[in-house]
């Protein structure tokens, strides 16, 4: 990605040291291509700082932040309702520990590996860094597919793959949450083996639970909750809002559903969500309550959408979602689903804001279209933060045994969401780069991080 444009020795010797780290990367993670790109997005917007500040090449900042102090895989055996045995690969990588224990989500999802695993895990550095909570860097999961299991072996293969992870996790060390197929009904299951296995009640082990047993209020609506606040911000500095605008939101999970329902209530359109098998385009706007319906409690197909709403229509696969016109997109599904050539369409179609709710959504190529399309851009790190921010806030929650309301914590997220916009804006400007948030959020994120390991020495 071309973000920095070398006008000086100095920047022109930083852009050489930071090829020379990603060319180290991808010699020693070879055929990690999702990992090499968050590596490569990150790096390159870091350039500035290292021009600026010889203190973090000198320490070898770089270097280490792009090693995980650990990459733990084992094996997930279990039984399935036909008596047959499974193997499953579980992982969890903890990337980075200087600002607090290790905090990411676990992906169920058949394409787990240790790129995908590696890839959450670096960008949740530098995410968690920017919500300004004490939370490290880390990710799990497993190729396990929830899709078309009972809840019988969704218990049994999450009993089996907390019997293992529970030697690795703890409330001060690392604490796991959901994430693409891992929802209240696996924290659930993991809760309970984990408690079964220690014996004791250690609430803040992991986020994301259920109300009756420690969860937080706001922890299911966060993450779609606060791109929407994070992308009211976006608005707002161009003299606009969400009333009246026309959006398409990806996917139809947790991110998507919440993202909907705020943008709804701001007074948006939504005329498309989708699933992976294809999408709906509903010209009359979404009806939410259908989607909930159909996704949080039947567990069915976005395609049966149009059986209950005859005038919309449904389209397979996931591509030309975003092909239909839009004033903001909000790719909410998974990572790389908007390549150059849909961001081009969105473009031609007068996109002016694209903000991610997912992971990496966006490939380096359609980031670069919309840099240089003049759209508004806000990058999953700070778009998406929401989530992990009221994670953070369920452990504090945890810590001091009590529960705050809903609104409480809305409204702590709603001045997170505002910080992490405002810290972006203002680290883009002072390092050469105003309006760009990719850049912005790098550094933001980067530098508390980065100051930490300085002053705790080569660990
Ligand atoms: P869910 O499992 O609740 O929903 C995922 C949605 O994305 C589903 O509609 C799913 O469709 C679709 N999807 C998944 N994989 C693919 C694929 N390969 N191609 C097309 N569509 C796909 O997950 P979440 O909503 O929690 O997560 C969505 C994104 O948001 C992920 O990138 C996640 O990392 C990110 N995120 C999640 C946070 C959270 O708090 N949950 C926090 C920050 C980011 P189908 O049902 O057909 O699989
Ligand atoms: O990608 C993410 O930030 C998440 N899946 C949420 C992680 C968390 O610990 O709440």
């Amino acid at each position: 990605m071309a973000i920095t444009q070398q006008t000086s020795p100095e920047l022109q010797e930083a852009q050489q040291y930071v090829n020379e780290v990603y060319e180290t990367v991808k010699k020693r993670n070879p055929g990690e291509s999702e990992f090499h790109q968050a590596v490569k997005e990150i790096l390159d917007s870091l350039t500035p700082v290292f021009a600026k500040n010889p203190k973090y090449r000198n320490n070898a900042i770089l270097e280490r932040i792009v090693e995980p102090e650990r990459l733990i895989t084992f094996r997930v055996p279990w039984v399935d309702d036909q008596g047959k045995v499974q193997v499953n690969r579980g992982f969890r990588v903890q990337f980075n520990s200087a600002i607090g224990p290790y905090k990411g989500g676990l992906r169920f999802h058949p394409s787990v590996n240790a790129s995908i695993i590696k890839f959450l895990g670096f960008e949740q550095i530098f995410k968690n860094s920017l919500t300004g909570q004490p939370i490290g860097g880390g990710k799990g999961g497993s190729d396990f597919d929830p899709k078309g299991k009972s809840d019988n072996e969704v218990m049994k293969f999450t009993q089996s793959f907390m019997t293992e992870l529970s030697k690795y996790i703890g409330p001060d060390t690392d604490v796991p949450a959901g994430d693409i197929g891992v929802g209240a009904r696996e924290i659930g299951y993991m809760f309970g083996q984990y408690k079964r296995l220690r014996g004791g009640n250690e609430a803040g082990v992991l986020t994301g639970k259920g109300l009756t047993y420690g969860g937080s209020l706001t922890r299911t609506e966060a993450t779609g909750y606060g791109l929407v606040y994070f992308t009211a911000e976006m608005l707002k500095t161009k003299g606009e809002s969400f009333n009246g605008k026309t959006v398409v939101v990806s996917g139809s999970g947790n991110v998507s559903i919440y993202a909907i329902e705020k943008a709804q209530e701001l007074g948006a359109k939504i005329v498309a969500c989708s699933d992976s098998n294809g999408y709906v385009y509903d010209k009359n706007g979404i009806n939410l309550a259908t989607v909930k319906r159909l996704k949080e409690v039947e567990r069915k197909r976005i395609k049966e959408y149009v059986t209950e709403h005859p005038t919309a229509e449904y389209f397979e696969g996931c591509e030309n979602i975003w092909s239909i016109p839009c004033d903001i997109a909000l790719p909410c599904a998974t990572q790389n689903e908007i390549n150059e050539a849909s961001a081009k369409k969105l473009v031609a179609n007068g996109v002016k804001f694209v903000a991610e709710g997912a992971n990496m959504p966006s490939t380096l190529e359609a980031i670069d279209v919309y840099l240089s399309n003049n759209v508004y851009f806000g990058p999953a790190k700070a778009a998406n933060a929401g989530g992990v921010a009221v994670s953070a806030l369920e452990m504090a929650q945890n810590s001091a045994r009590l529960a705050w309301t809903f609104e409480e914590v809305d409204a702590k997220l709603q001045t997170i969401m505002k910080n992490i916009y405002n810290n972006s804006v203002n680290a883009a400007a002072e390092y050469g780069h105003a309006g760009n948030l990719v850049v912005g959020s790098n550094i933001a994120g980067f530098l508390k991080v980065a100051d930490t390991m300085v002053a705790h020495g080569v660990v």
